[in-house]
This record gives structure tokens, sequence and C-alpha cells, in this order.
């Protein structure tokens, strides 16, 4: 993974596993995020269901077939005025007084000279129809308030598009993941620790002396905010909401111990590992620089491309815009086919770490970088695990089931999620008609068209998802 992966730690633990609202605050940001084009709708259409439903239970419609006929009628009703509803057909609207039955007083005009019909006017009600769904859903995750990102990437709108697919598979290529976290354990299939098949058990001793085994789950923590970001669970009222948080199936692949460290022989086993799991989509966010790239890493993401199979990767971390540094984008995010992502700011400014180039194609929410919070806006929020990880034993970060953190590597899983929404509606869809439909959709940031800091511009979920056209760019 990569090394600047920045990292916040957060007491959210506790209180928000029990569905508290007070821990975090996040009530008021809720409630105001209300979708005003709901609001609209909603106010539009309340004003004519109410106009429609005033039943009068005075009005007479009648047909004449002799004007001279409405003489009679109001002679007999001892009114003076009428509506013309159809000149060509006689037909009028009357009202009759107050106090008078409309049954005894159709009956009677009914039987007028020149008067074809006389009915009462029923009241009619438009039939019941959904607001538009490019609506925002909310979710009733307790810390949904905090995720800017959400909103920023226009997922939450995109959310109302699709019911998601819930035996979607997606292999995340990673530190591998916390097995039993109460906001993914629902979404997970079972982790391959393709890191102890390479390399044998992931063991940390620490200064006590202590030997801690992570094999069979995350040692780190970045493996299990990465799955975070696309699958945590929405709506059961808990931490935070996955992108494609409403149904998908994760299959954690462990290929990094528990600082970060691999080979590229071990992650070519593990992408050999998600095509034999049937993955349709697999996510990267470990890079490296093109100098360590091997012609088997290429080989075996060619032949995931050639299985159908979506490849989302993290351009690095390695920048410092803020001091004018641009590294360029890692391996295997710049491979061809591959869809590099990386990061924006809450800003929606390139994020000062995020690498660019040539291959880059697009950008999403990473959050700030470190010690940039005042200039970038807030990191990004996902799940952490539940036990103590490396990342507590060299920079205190304690286990406390979610954790603000920032990278390019926050910004490639929700690429993953909305490709998997995306697949979920419509599930032809080759890896070459997403990379397409997601470059065409993006918002453009910077110089006009692309460019090789923030490709084609920032991911927008709701037109990815809206757009039906094929002939994209390139
Ligand atoms: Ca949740
Ligand atoms: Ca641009």
């Amino acid at each position: 993974m990569f090394k600047d992966f920045i990292l916040k730690s957060h007491l959210l633990s506790g209180l928000l596993l029990a569905g508290s609202l007070s821990a975090c605050g996040t009530a008021n940001v809720i409630g105001a995020m209300l979708s005003p084009t709901a609001a609209v709708q909603h106010a539009a259409s309340g004003t004519l269901l109410e106009h429609v439903s005033l039943a009068n239970s005075r009005d007479m419609l009648v047909r004449v077939n002799d004007p001279a006929a409405l003489a009679r009628i109001q002679q007999q009703l001892q009114i003076t005025g009428q509506d013309l509803l159809s000149a060509e057909a006689g037909l009028y609207r009357l009202r009759i007084p107050v106090g008078q039955s409309l049954t005894r007083s159709l009956s009677a005009v009914a039987q007028l000279p020149g008067v074809a019909y006389a009915e009462p006017n029923p009241s009619f009600k438009l039939p019941d129809f959904q607001i538009q769904q490019e609506a925002a859903v909310q979710p009733n995750d307790p810390n949904y308030g905090l995720q800017w990102n959400m909103r920023s990437s226009r997922i939450n709108q995109a959310w109302g598009l699709t019911n998601q697919n819930p035996t979607l598979k997606i292999a995340v290529i990673d530190s591998g993941v916390d097995p039993n976290h109460p906001d993914l354990v629902d979404h997970l299939e079972q982790l391959e620790d393709i890191y102890n098949e390479e390399h044998g058990p992931d063991i940390y001793r620490n200064i006590s002396g202590d030997r801690i085994n992570f094999g069979g789950r995350d040692g780190n923590g970045h493996g299990t905010h990465v799955i975070g970001v696309i699958a945590a669970a929405m709506n059961n009222q808990v931490g935070v909401a996955g992108v494609a948080g409403g149904g998908v199936r994760i299959i954690p692949i462990k290929a990094t111990d528990y600082a970060g460290n691999t080979d590229a022989a071990t992650l070519t086993a593990a992408f050999q590992r998600a095509i034999d799991r049937d993955a349709r989509v697999i996510n990267i966010s470990i890079g490296g620089p093109a100098s360590k790239s091997t012609q088997a890493l290429t080989d075996v993401i060619r032949l995931a491309l050639q299985r159908n199979i979506s490849i989302i990767s993290a351009t690095g971390n390695e920048s410092n815009r803020a001091s004018g540094l641009i590294s360029p984008i890692t391996v295997p995010a710049a491979y061809p086919g591959v869809i590099a992502v990386g990061a924006h700011t809450e800003f929606d400014q390139v994020a000062s770490y995020s690498n660019g180039g040539g291959e880059i194609d697009l950008l999403a929410p990473g959050g700030a970088g470190r010690s940039r919070v005042q200039e970038e806006g807030q990191q990004i929020w996902s799940t952490w695990p539940s036990y103590h990880t490396y990342e507590y034993f060299q920079r205190r970060v304690t286990s406390t089931y979610y954790a603000a953190t920032s990278g390019t590597s926050m910004a490639c899983p929700h690429v993953t999620g909305v490709v998997a929404l995306m697949l979920a509606r419509e599930p032809q869809l080759t890896p070459a008609q997403i990379r397409s439909r997601l470059i065409a959709t993006a918002d453009d940031m910077g110089p006009a068209g692309f460019d090789q800091d923030s490709g084609y511009g920032k991911l927008n979920a709701l037109r990815a998802l809206r757009w039906t056209s094929h002939d994209a760019r390139d």
C-alpha cells in the first residue's frame, strides 16, 4: 500500500455502534441535508393535489341542446351564473345555492326541455407517484453526516437509481479486513490470505516482546478502511454507509503484511485469485513506481481485463503540490485498461499529495492531506479494525471501529463502489465501457478537458448511472 497513507484516529466507537447521535454531533448536519429538489417537488405536487381534491358537492354539470334551456335551468335553481366548459358540446357547470339538495336539483333540471343530461361533478386525484429518482437518499447510519464524500460525488443521488446487487463480487487486494467488523461482516466473503501463502505468518513483535499474529485478518487498518468505503452496510443504523453498502459481496485478498509491505509475485497471485473467485471488479489501492513494473503483473492484469473484470487502482500519494512537486502515476494504476484514480479534496481541488500524469482517468474524494485540513477540508470516514493493529503500536491509532484517513487509496474505492452500482443496473457492461462511461460523465476540473492533474475530472456517480450511451470518449 502507499506509505503516505494518512490517518487520524477518532473516538467514535462504542457510542456510535450503539446508534447514538450524541457523541459525534451529526444530527444537525443530517438535518440540513434534505434535498431542495425533493422539497420543491413535494410542494408543487401538494398544491396540485389539494386543488384537485376540492370536490364540490354543489356543482352540477349539464349539457344543453338549446341555449334557451340555460335560462330555464337558472330559473329552476334560482341562480344567475354559469361556467362554459365546451361551447361546441353545450357543456356548462352551474353551482346550486347552499341549502338545496343536489340530488333533487339534478332530477328536476334533467327533466327541463332542451336539457340532454345533468350530473354531479365528482373529484379526481393524481395517481400515486414516486419522487424523481435523483432526489438524494438519506441513509440512517449515524455517522453519515460526516460523509461529505458521498454528497460531493453525487453518490447519495445515485443511490436512488439502483437497488444494488447483493451477489456482485468485488475483490479488494489490500492488507486484509477485520472479518468481524459489525458494519462489514454481512458483506464479506471468505478472506484469501495470499500473503501467508507466499511469505508465511504475518507476525508482529511489539516492543514488549509480544507476538501478534495477524494471519487471516487486517494487521494494519488500511484494507478495512478501503473495504468500508465500498461496502459498509447502509441503513443498518450503525456507523457509516459504503458506496455499494446496499448490497455487494467483498472478497478480501490479504496481500501485504501488517506494515503494508508486499511484492510483485504476491500481487500477481492475488490477481489470479480474484479471477478464480469470479470477481467482477478488483480494487487495488496499492502501487509502486514504474521502475518496479513486472511483465508477470502486466500479464495477469491483462488476463483479468480479458475475463471482463474491471480494475480500479490509485495513482499514489507521493506528490506535494503545495511545494510544486508532482510525482508520476504508480503501477498498476498506470497500466492500460486499469482505471487510474487520483484524489480531490472536500473543496474540489486536486489533493496536494495526489500523483498525476498522462495515465490518470479521474479524481474521487480522497480528503485532506496531513496538516492541510485547513486548506483542503475533511478526511474520509470509514471502518477501522475493532482490535489493535500495527498502526496502534506505531502511532497509537486506537481500535475505534471507525477512523478518518486520506489518500488516493481512499479515492479509489469510491470509483469501485460506483462501478458496482453501474453493474447492478447494467450487468453486461465491459471494463472498457465502464471506463469510458466514468470519464465521459466526470465533472471537468482545472483546465478545460483532460489534464494530467485531474484526468477527465471529478467522479459524478449520478451522471455515470444515468448515462445510457456507450459512445463515450475513447
Ligand atoms: Ca452502516
Ligand atoms: Ca480538466
